[in-house]
């Protein structure tokens, strides 16, 4: 890793204290969500600021806890990637009573008050969803035969999971013959992923594609694919969402045909977006992350330079 450089300068925070940032993690379930992690500390580590980091380990109700931590020991920014998209309007009004402004990165709240937050770093899932879809269509625009697709969904209730449902579904609606035969959550990992994998496998035999809505999930139905005798990439078309090392690995190999990625570096616009709010500084409500999309050929150009 980085050495950590001894002359970082501290960040002069209001009366020349150290900025305190108070993080709650949704967990560590996947390659995303590691460098994610990752990219937070380092920047923190970066700026100058004491970062105060909790792992919810996918439990909103730890969030909370985290949140209401936070506060009592008034930090100056909370920042949190929320696991689930509601229930965060009594613990976000209390940070708000409190003074302590809220940042939210990677997910977003269904909160109708968006006073409670002062900006949204974080991807598009429905264009990623989109994204998905769009190249399914193209794939399959001569099918003379229904098309089976089988769907690994992310966390139930979280923005990704529901974002990249509902942009997939608006584009492959143009084509009828394109069927999601079967959905369910793998909530974003490899074990449960390869589980509802088998449990899809074995109760539909004629399955054509799979589209997983993060890496691990598809690398865990690999896994089952495999088991089952069939060819992942080739008996069963796969799509994922991330673009992680290993994901990038199976499709250089051929076993994932198209990736969506999903940025996890967030940590540097984060800590641009705590600076300018300890400053008082104006900033956008919405901050989107760029990413792109990746064949099995583009995977194998671009995998030397993958950073995570
Ligand atoms: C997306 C992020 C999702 C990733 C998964 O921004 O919330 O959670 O796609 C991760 O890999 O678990």
């Amino acid at each position: 890793g980085a050495s950590s450089s001894s002359t970082t300068e501290t960040t002069k925070a209001p009366e020349g204290k150290k900025i305190t940032l108070g993080f709650s993690q949704v967990g560590a379930e996947s390659g995303w969500r590691t460098a994610n992690t990752q990219s937070i500390q380092d920047s923190a580590k970066e700026a100058g600021y004491d970062l105060k980091f909790s792992d919810a380990q996918q439990k909103q109700e730890n969030q909370i806890k985290a949140i209401r931590t936070f506060i009592q020991q008034k930090v100056d920014v909370i920042a949190f990637s929320p696991v689930v998209e509601s229930g965060w309007d009594t613990v976000l009004k209390e940070a708000k009573d409190a003074g302590i402004p809220v940042i939210l990165t990677d997910r977003a709240v269904d909160s109708t008050d968006t006073s409670l937050y002062e900006t949204f770093i974080g991807s598009d899932f429905v264009e990623e969803g989109r994204r998905a879809g769009t190249w399914l269509v193209e794939q399959f625009k001569d099918a003379t035969e229904d098309v089976n697709i089988v769907e690994l969904q992310g966390t139930t209730g979280s923005a990704p999971a529901n974002d990249r449902k509902s942009g997939f579904d608006e584009i492959i609606s143009s084509n009828p013959k394109l069927k999601v035969i079967a959905s369910q959550t793998g909530d974003f990992t490899r074990a449960k992923g390869k589980e509802v994998m088998q449990a899809f496998l074995k109760a539909n035999p004629d399955i054509d594609v799979l589209y997983a809505h993060n890496d691990d999930m598809a690398l865990g139905a690999i896994q089952a694919i495999e088991a089952a005798g069939l060819k992942p990439g080739e008996d069963i078309i796969i799509i994922s969402v991330d673009g992680v090392k290993d994901g990038f690995i199976a499709a250089s190999e051929g076993k994932i045909n198209f990736i969506v990625e999903c940025n996890p570096l967030l940590g540097p616009q984060l800590m641009e977006a705590v600076q300018a709010v300890v400053d008082g500084k104006e900033i956008e409500k919405r901050i989107v992350t760029e990413e792109g999309v990746f064949t099995s050929e583009d995977a194998k150009r671009e995998l030397p330079n993958r950073k995570y």
